[in-house]
């Protein structure tokens, strides 16, 4: 080759070698600013997010943007409105602290019933809500949500009950390691549960309402609107589980519930179930024996489910009635659960026909579950759950069921044809 070929085809190597390497820097350079330019736009819309949100627009929350629908933000035309036609809520007491656990018990409930409903949810706290919880469960329920702060009279031990009398008690309680028996907090819950959940500012429009707490679970489909059959069947309370109270906790509740009756008589109900109260007799091959020092049984409905009737609490009769027992001081000097309290109110001033046991709803409260014994509803509920787990209370030694069955009466509402 002539040396001018080669200088011409150096030239034109190096000429072509520049010309790539100055597109690879425009290229870099284009993509590191398309970079920046992607992360401005990025964190501009974060902070719009986060400047534009507002908790009364709780519709509007960030979500993940890495998702395959095409809206980022939760639809706007998400319908909310209730289906179910009855006058009712669902109603969770509950700390801003058990958010995770409000949630699952939510996505439960709702993919179990309340979904094909959309009943309102109150959800109600000692202490403001936080933004991250109003919007978690906001998104969480089908329906509509409410969010009520509880008056500091109705929740906070009152002024009548004695501080010196009442830290001793709690002394002596701790000492002989009563369940709860260290907790302040926890005799204001049941203090509140007892006589003001249905006196709250959002519940007061209601008839009706379910009781929920964070990490329950609903083992089976709801076929059926558990409200209007209340309704149609001149049902007042509803319960799952019912088992023995720990007598410690409790040792004046019965004795101060007679005192009232002796004193109110015409409260009482002529068809009451003050057997299911006093009915004392062992079950067959149970070792169990009720040595109460009273003629309560301590047999109790569990509290933590309960579909109810709003109207009977704000009945003269109910408010008397815990107005009593507000004033004996119980709640503080011993530890009375809300439970046994509404109990012993449903047991005694309403008719045993009132209250209905429903069995045929797979629930979930640890340590205890009710799983429908009969494998056809077990089975037309997709139920998940076995009935021989331990947990299944029902029919064992410490289950009041039985005596429920017994005073009661074992009737079921498919018989009748009204579910
Ligand atoms: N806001 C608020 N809610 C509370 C407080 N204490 C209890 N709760 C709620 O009251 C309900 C009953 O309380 P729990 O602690 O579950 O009482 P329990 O069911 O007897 O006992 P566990 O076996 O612990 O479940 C639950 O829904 C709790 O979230 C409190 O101090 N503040
Ligand atoms: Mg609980």
């Amino acid at each position: 080759m002539r040396f001018f070929q080669k200088v011409l085809v150096v030239l034109t190597c190096g000429i072509a070698i520049i010309l790539q390497s100055t597109q690879m820097v425009r290229d870099k350079l284009s993509s590191v600013a398309y970079e920046q330019h992607l992360r401005l736009q990025y964190l501009q819309s974060l902070r719009s997010i986060q400047y534009t949100y507002d908790p009364e627009q709780i519709f509007r929350p960030k979500l993940a943007s890495n998702s395959y629908s095409q809206k980022i933000l939760i639809d706007e035309n998400r319908d909310d409105v209730q289906i179910g036609m009855e006058n009712a809520t669902i109603i969770m007491l509950v700390r801003n602290s058990e958010l995770e656990g409000a949630l699952s018990a939510m996505r439960s409930l709702e993919d179990r019933f309340n979904k094909k409903y959309r009943y309102p949810w109150t959800f109600l706290n000692d202490v403001p809500f936080t933004d991250e919880f109003i919007e978690a469960t906001t998104l969480m329920a089908s329906g509509t949500t409410e969010y009520g702060l509880i008056p500091s009279e109705e929740w906070d031990r009152p002024p009548h009950i004695d501080e010196a009398k009442f830290v001793q008690c709690m002394a002596d309680m701790v000492e002989k390691e009563v369940i709860y028996g260290f907790s302040e907090s926890y005799r204001n819950m049941c203090r509140f549960n007892s006589g003001y959940f249905f006196r709250q500012q959002l519940v007061n429009k209601y008839e009706w309402y379910m009781r929920v707490e964070p990490d329950v679970e609903y083992y089976c489909d709801f076929d059926y609107d558990p409200f209007k059959v209340m309704r149609l069947n001149g049902k007042k309370y509803g319960f799952i589980i019912s088992i023995h109270e720990y007598e410690e906790t409790i040792p004046t509740l019965y004795d101060t519930t007679m005192d009232f009756f002796e004193l109110n008589p015409q409260y009482l109900h002529p068809n009451n179930s003050l057997d299911f109260l006093t009915d004392k007799e062992p079950f067959p091959n149970s070792q169990v024996r009720m040595d109460v020092a009273n003629d309560y049984n301590l047999c109790h409905f569990w509290s933590n489910f309960e579909i109810g009737n709003l109207d009977f609490y704000r009945s003269e009769a109910y408010l008397q009635y815990f107005e009593y027992l507000n004033q004996a001081g119980g709640f503080y000097y011993e530890r009375w659960g809300d439970a046994p309290v509404h109990t012993l109110a449903a047991a005694l001033l309403l008719d045993k026909h009132e209250i209905h046991y429903f069995e045929d709803i797979g629930y979930f409260h640890n340590p205890f579950a009710n799983c429908p014994s009969s494998t056809g509803i077990r089975k037309s509920k997709r139920c998940i759950c076995d009935c021989s787990d331990e947990s299944v209370i029902d029919v064992l030694p410490h289950s009041c069921v039985p005596i429920w069955w017994k005073v009661g009466g074992k009737t079921f509402l498919k018989d009748k044809g009204v579910i």
